[in-house]
């Protein structure tokens, strides 16, 4: 049996409560030592892994890890919430009962860690005297050191973080076994794993992948699932899958902040790391808070929302990540950043790496160039040299610090005042540039009914998007109908509201399907008007669905577009949105409970579109 106490007390982790917990599943998963992990602790991990090949080198202070080759996404199949409560069960968040599911992965969890190392990783998903901090604290257990390594980069990970909580039991367990990869059944109906959140018991077991979203269990499972969970039991904060920017307008000296949540594959994370057009580069600053979660309250004393990444770092997708699309990415993992690339294609020889779309064609000389699982390209089978280098979940892990544009009062535990808050899903018709929502209500019903064109044809509907309710869709812990009122609630609580806005940069032309707005820097612009509209400085165009910019009130100075996209862009398509509405209501009508006020939103919307005619 390890001595735990030792570990620990070597370590600085005094509190008893840790203790109990470290010693309980240390004893259940059968490890074989026992290792607490600080921040400072991240170049001797790193060297132990490249030792045991568990990472390459690539190039000066970056690393790269493969993944086995069936554990390359988070499984949304796998995930379950738990509570002991059976009113918590909701539509998305696949609740079972917590008497059910913890006997369940004791069962799995039990002698799984045999002759591992179990690290310790004392962590707090905030800055450090946020006035959330009750809710940030945890500690993970993990038998992955690349696990480690990442929590690293995407956490404040030390020991002192625990010592110093005011309530010393106020911390997530969060508890991570991988389990033998090779015998899970991934996908399979005999698959193993299960990725369980025990709410309200603020515990977090997960068994089964070392991979990402299964396995870093501050960022997800505590930072979306939990703080969700816990934001609406205290009554006090949402946790939301949002990116976080600040606009500073240099010739006034006024900065703005803008949140906004958009499901996968809709340019989060671009967005977030947005750099000013050239022609607007003289006047506006953008800063990056974080491109994937927001935690946002409102403060009794001043009346404002309060947004705060939680996050210590990014997790960012590969695929297409270059110069054109996200040069702030590429600067963020430069040499020496420290960044672990995972699943990219690796050289041998040059200790380079790649992934599609990082440059339009794949090096042309392929001595060393080995895909993500491994395979020299080179000796790929004849029927096989289409196949990408990377996988398309390739990702690179890199720290908040080393994004150049990083807001300087990034750190400030209070958040920064909250402005505006955007929803944006892919939509290749429908959806105009922007339409701003200033009602409350209605902004609610606009994030409720987000959605992103389904990457494969919904059941033959044309048109039908997949609802994505906040992009929280996955994430989701508690009842949606519970979920829109507590929305209602903290956002309501705030004498001064952000505006809402929903914007769409995936506009095409349905003849020939080139996209009507170029997208990237200049979605700072239709974000400007609606600074400029919260101001009272523009007044717009009000539609059934939302306000729309007048074609003068864009700042259009150098950009590439034609008077015939801008109209499309800016217009609404009355038909297409009354078909939507009817989907909207059979989406809307899954949810038990919902507050009447986001039904009168979606009637009045309603009733607007049948007046337009
Ligand atoms: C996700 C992520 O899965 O951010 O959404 O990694
Ligand atoms: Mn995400």
């Amino acid at each position: 049996m390890v001595d735990v106490d030792a570990a620990l007390g070597g370590a600085g982790l005094r509190s008893g409560h840790v203790r109990e917990y470290v010693r309980y599943w240390a004893g259940l998963t059968g490890a074989a030592r026992v290792e607490v992990v600080s921040a400072p602790d991240d170049a001797r991990l790193i060297g132990e892994a490249l030792a045991a090949g568990e990472i390459l080198p690539a190039g000066a202070g970056r690393y790269y890890a493969r993944s086995y080759v069936k554990d390359t996404a988070r499984s949304e199949e796998r995930t379950v919430v738990s509570t002991s409560n059976p009113a918590d069960k909701g539509v998305y968040n696949n609740w079972r009962p917590a008497d059910q599911m913890r006997p369940l992965l004791e069962e799995r969890m039990r002698g799984a860690s045999a002759g591992k190392t179990m690290y310790v990783v004392p962590y707090l998903m905030a800055p450090a005297g946020s006035p959330l901090e009750r809710y940030a604290a945890g500690v993970q257990l993990t038998d992955c050191r690349t696990v480690a390594l990442h929590m690293i980069r995407m956490a404040r990970v030390g020991a002192h973080y625990l010592d110093s909580l005011a309530d010393q039991t106020s911390f997530v367990r969060a508890v991570h076994v991988t389990g033998d990869l090779d015998k899970l059944g991934q996908g399979t109906p005999g698959d193993q794993r299960y990725f369980v959140t025990i709410a309200d018991e603020r515990t977090i077991l997960h068994f089964g992948s070392s991979y990402g979203g299964n396995a870093l269990l501050g960022k997800i499972a505590h930072g979306l699932r939990q703080a969700a969970y816990d934001g609406w039991a205290s009554g006090e904060f949402l946790a939301e899958q949002f990116m976080l920017i600040g606009i500073t307008d240099q010739l006034t000296g006024k900065r703005y902040h803008i949140c906004g949540g958009f499901p996968s594959a809709s340019g989060k994370t671009n967005l977030a790391m947005m750099l000013a057009p050239g022609a607007l580069a003289g006047r506006y600053r953008v800063d990056f808070y974080g491109d994937d979660i927001a935690w946002l309250r409102a403060d009794p004393h001043d009346g404002k929302i309060y947004g705060i990444n939680p996050e210590f770092g990014v997790f960012g997708v590969a695929k297409d990540t270059s110069e054109v699309t996200n040069p702030t990415a590429l600067a963020s993992v430069a040499p020496g950043t420290g960044t672990l690339f995972t699943n990219v294609a690796y050289n041998d020889d040059t200790q380079q790496v790649w992934w599609e779309g990082r440059t339009p064609e794949p090096p042309a000389d392929v001595t060393g160039w080995r895909d993500w699982t491994g395979t020299l390209i080179s000796e790929r089978p004849a029927n096989d040299t289409g196949a990408a280098w990377a996988h398309p979940n390739s990702r690179f892990t890199t720290a908040l610090a080393n994004v150049p544009n990083l807001a300087p009062d990034s750190g400030d535990p209070k958040g920064v005042p909250v402005d505006a808050i955007i929803f944006g899903g892919r939509a290749r018709d429908r959806e105009p540039l922007i339409r701003a929502i200033t009602d409350l209500a209605e902004g609610v019903y606009d994030g409720l009914t987000l959605g992103a064109e389904a990457t494969f044809a919904a059941e033959g509907v044309e048109g039908l998007l997949r609802y994505d309710p906040m992009s929280m869709r996955p994430f989701m812990s508690y009842p949606e109908g519970a979920y829109a009122a507590h929305w209602l609630k903290v956002i309501g609580s705030a004498a001064s509201q952000p505006i809402f806005a929903h914007v769409n940069w995936f506009q095409r032309d349905p003849g020939d399907g080139h996209y009507l707005w170029p997208g990237y820097r200049d979605n700072l612009r239709p974000l400007l008007w609606l600074l400029r509209l919260k101001a009272g400085q523009v007044r717009g165009r009000q539609t059934p669905v939302g306000i729309i910019p007048a074609k003068d009130e864009l700042d259009l100075d150098g950009v590439a577009t034609t008077p015939e996209d801008l109209e499309t862009i800016l217009s609404i398509d009355t038909p297409r949105w009354k078909q939507e509405m009817r989907y909207r209501e059979q989406h809307l009508e899954q949810f038990a409970g919902l507050p009447e006020e986001i039904w009168q939103a979606h009637r009045r919307v309603a009733a607007a579109l049948h007046d337009a005619d």
